[in-house]
């Protein structure tokens, strides 16, 4: 249920008792993810003007230049986190292995875990383009008080408790579900806080905006090749129109609010695809679903794919019902 101009603070409350398990945990991790996403917006907006951008000179897991900012904002997520008492583990792209908190406290009866990506999209900051930050929010399915193990990380997508993004674009939006829609909120940096601008939000079933990295086209699959093709047939809607922000967090919005399809295929680049399953495609399939959006491999739904490592990657199709499925056709055609 919501209200205009309703802060996310009551926004949370107000709805916590829609939330199948014991909210108050949740309500303050959501408070939590609240205020650090606040505390990067701050050093994001003004990445420009000191000394934060540019390389870190370290390099992630993943084998990425390490963006100052990258640093900054992995920190303050933890940090927001681990402070405030109420997880039990993180797991983060800018993390090698995920991070066990109070472990040794057997009274540490915190029962969620998050996986986070601090900033996504980092490679367009020094070029003033909008990045994100994605999480994904689980209960632990090991025994209260004792360590969490990497069991507690490779769940399903499906088992999701909540999901969110922030988007650092023309205005910070937090776009978050528990699993009973999609609801988005707005930043006034003036006084801090963030007010429902974007209630219940839906993904069109159809739209006209694909957005792939067609730099990559010569190594796609063949069934890829084919949908893009077809995108850009002059027929009926079509041909399409081409987006492509370089940012994950961005293009999904913008293809939320208006209607369109992302992709990132496998390629021999990337045999697996470059998106990471965990912290990035579960989370937005999640709130692609519950936006009646749809999220695959492009075979398989993603958040039925079993997690076998903690950084590990997929193909990702996501968007507009009716974009994601005539894509999967012509994927299975190319199987057949
Ligand atoms: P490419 C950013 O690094 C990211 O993970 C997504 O946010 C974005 O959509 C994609 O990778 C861009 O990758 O290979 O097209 O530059």
């Amino acid at each position: 249920m919501s209200k205009p101009n309703q802060t996310l603070g009551e926004f949370i409350i107000e709805n916590q008792t829609s939330f199948k398990y014991t909210s108050g945990e949740l309500s303050r991790l959501l408070n939590s993810i609240r205020l650090a996403a606040k505390v990067v917006n701050h050093e994001v907006n003004k990445a420009g003007l000191v000394d934060i951008i540019g390389n870190a000179g370290d390099t992630n897991i993943q084998g990425e230049d390490q963006q100052k900012l990258d640093v900054y904002a992995n920190e303050k997520f933890i940090q927001t986190l681990t402070k405030r008492n109420i997880v039990c583990g993180i797991a983060s792209e800018e993390e090698d292995d995920f991070i066990a908190i109070n472990s040794q406290d057997e009274n540490n009866q915190n029962k969620y875990i998050v996986l986070i990506d601090p900033l996504d999209g980092s490679s367009n900051i020094d070029v003033n383009v909008s990045v994100g930050t994605i999480f994904s929010i689980y209960r632990r399915v090991t025994p209260l008080g004792t360590p969490v193990t990497l069991e507690d990380f490779l769940q399903k997508g499906s088992a999701q408790v909540a999901a969110g993004y922030v988007v650092y674009g023309t205005s910070t939006m937090l776009v978050y579900t528990t699993g009973d829609g999609v609801n988005g909120f707005t930043l006034n940096p003036a006084i801090g806080s963030y007010y429902l601008s974007h209630p219940n939000m839906q993904f069109p079933a159809d739209g006209n905006i694909y957005s792939v990295n067609e730099g990559n086209y010569s190594d796609f699959p063949v069934g890829i090749k084919k949908y893009i093709k077809y995108c850009q047939e002059d027929e009926g809607e079509r041909p399409y129109t081409s987006r492509y922000i370089g940012s994950l967090v961005s293009d999904f919005h913008r293809n939320m609010i208006k209607g369109g399809i992302y992709m990132y295929p496998k390629s021999s680049k990337n045999p697996k695809g470059k998106l990471r399953l965990l912290y990035e495609c579960n989370p937005m399939a999640f709130i692609a679903e519950q936006a009646n959006g749809k999220a695959s491999d492009g075979f398989t739904r993603i958040m039925d794919i079993v997690p076998t490592e903690l950084h590990e990657r997929v193909p990702f199709i996501c968007g507009s019902v009716n974009m994601v499925e005539k894509a999967e056709e012509f994927m299975r055609n190319e199987e057949l």
